[in-house]
C-alpha cells in the first residue's frame, strides 16, 4: 500500500530551511499523505507550511488589494466565483456569453497565495494582474504578511458551520488520495478535527480571529457565512458590494446583474460546466473535487450523536461570550 502524498502535495521541492524547519516543529497524523505540522499556532502540511513562509516574507500588498480568507471546505470556490463576477462586472458583464467564469474554474482566476503563487519557491508575477488584485488564503489572520495587516488592503472572510465544514474536508482529503489505497477513517479524521489539526487549524482560532478583527475593524474585514449566503444570497452579495465600495446601481437592480450573478455562481451552474467537469489544476487535481454536493446539513448523513455532543461542547466552549452561532440546518 503506497503512502507518498499525491503530486498536489508532493515534498521534493522543499528547501533546505523549510526541512530544518519541519525537523523540530510538533506533527500529527496529515489528512492527505505525510504529516500535518504546526507552525505559528496553526497546522499545515509542509509542502503548503514552504508557500505560506515565502508569502509571509515576499508578499507586499497594496491598498487596493482583496484577499478572500476561508479555512478550508468553507466554500471558498463559490466565494471566489462571486468575488470575480462582482469586480469585475464592469469589464466582464456578467450576461457576456464568453464570461470568464464560464470558462476557467475560479480557483484560476483568483490564485491562492501560498497554495499556488508562492508554491515551490515560486516568485510570482503580478505585472499580469489588473487592479483591485483578487487573491486568496487560508492563513489565520497572526500569520498574515505585515503589509496586508497595516495596508488598506481587505479582507474577505468566508466560515461555515464546523460540522459540514469537516464532512467537506474529510472527503476532500480522502479523494484526493483515493487513487494512493489508504482512507482515512471518520472516526480518527474527527478526532484530529476535534483536537484543532484540522487543515490550517484549530477552526475555531481560525474563525474568532477573524470574526474580532471584522468586529474591530469593519472596514477592512467583512465576516461571512457559506448558510447567510445560501439563506440570503441577495442581501450578503449587496452587502459584499457595498463593503468593496462598489455597491449596485439602480439600473443594475433594475436589469437584474444581481440575480444574474448569483446565477452564475451557483453551485448547479459552475458544477456543471465544462471546464468544472473535466479540467484539472496542473499538478493532476480535478476541479469536480470543488463540488461535491454545496448544501447545509450534509453533516447529518454521518454524525453519530456522540459526534454531535462532543463538537457541540468544544464549540460551546470556543465561542462562548464572542456573539458568533453557527446555523446547521
Ligand atoms: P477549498 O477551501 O479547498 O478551496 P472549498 O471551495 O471551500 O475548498 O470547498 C468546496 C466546498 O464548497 C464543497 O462543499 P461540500 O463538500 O459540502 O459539498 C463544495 O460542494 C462547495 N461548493 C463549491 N462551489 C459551490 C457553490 N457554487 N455554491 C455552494 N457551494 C459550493
Amino acid at each position: 500500500m503506497s503512502t507518498s502524498p499525491p503530486k498536489y502535495l508532493q515534498e521534493d521541492n522543499l528547501s533546505e530551511k523549510c526541512k530544518k524547519l519541519l525537523s523540530i516543529l510538533p506533527k500529527e497524523k496529515g489528512w492527505v499523505g505525510s504529516y500535518v505540522y504546526n507552525c505559528q499556532g496553526f497546522w499545515t502540511p509542509p509542502k503548503f507550511l514552504q508557500g505560506v513562509i515565502s508569502f509571509q516574507q515576499q508578499f507586499q500588498a497594496q491598498d487596493s488589494d482583496i484577499i478572500l480568507v476561508t479555512t478550508p471546505k468553507s466554500g471558498t470556490t463559490w466565494l471566489k466565483s462571486l468575488l470575480f463576477a462582482l469586480m469585475n462586472r464592469v469589464k466582464h458583464p456578467i450576461f457576456e456569453p464568453n464570461h470568464p467564469l464560464l470558462v476557467k474554474n475560479p480557483h484560476v482566476l483568483v490564485p491562492f497565495l501560498e497554495h499556488t503563487l508562492y508554491i515551490d519557491g515560486r516568485v510570482p508575477n503580478f505585472s499580469t494582474f489588473t487592479s483591485p488584485r483578487l487573491l486568496a488564503t487560508h492563513v489565520p489572520f497572526s500569520s498574515l504578511p505585515k503589509s496586508v495587516q497595516d495596508s488598506k488592503t481587505k479582507l474577505v472572510y468566508l466560515s461555515r458551520n464546523p460540522r459540514d465544514t469537516f464532512i467537506s474536508m474529510w472527503y476532500f482529503a480522502n479523494n484526493l488520495i483515493v487513487h494512493h489505497k489508504v482512507t482515512n477513517s471518520i472516526e480518527e479524521m474527527f478526532d484530529l478535527f476535534c483536537e484543532g489539526a484540522s487543515l490550517c487549524g484549530p477552526f475555531w482560532n481560525h474563525v474568532l480571529d477573524y470574526w474580532k478583527q471584522s468586529i474591530e475593524n469593519p472596514k477592512k474585514v467583512i465576516f461571512l457565512m457559506y448558510e447567510e449566503i445560501t439563506k440570503k444570497p441577495k442581501i450578503e452579495l449587496k452587502r459584499l458590494a457595498e463593503f468593496l465600495e462598489c455597491p449596485f446601481s439602480i439600473e443594475e437592480g433594475n436589469s437584474g446583474v444581481v440575480d444574474e450573478i448569483l446565477k452564475m455562481c451557483s453551485f448547479e451552474n459552475l458544477s456543471n460546466l465544462k471546464v468544472n467537469t473535466n479540467g484539472k489544476f496542473s499538478t493532476g487535481e480535478e476541479y469536480k473535487l470543488f463540488f461535491r454536493r454545496g448544501e447545509i446539513g450534509d453533516w447529518k448523513n454521518y454524525f453519530t450523536i456522540e459526534m454531535s455532543d462532543k463538537l457541540n461542547h468544544i464549540i460551546e466552549e470556543k465561542f462562548q461570550g464572542s456573539g458568533l452561532k453557527f446555523s446547521y440546518v
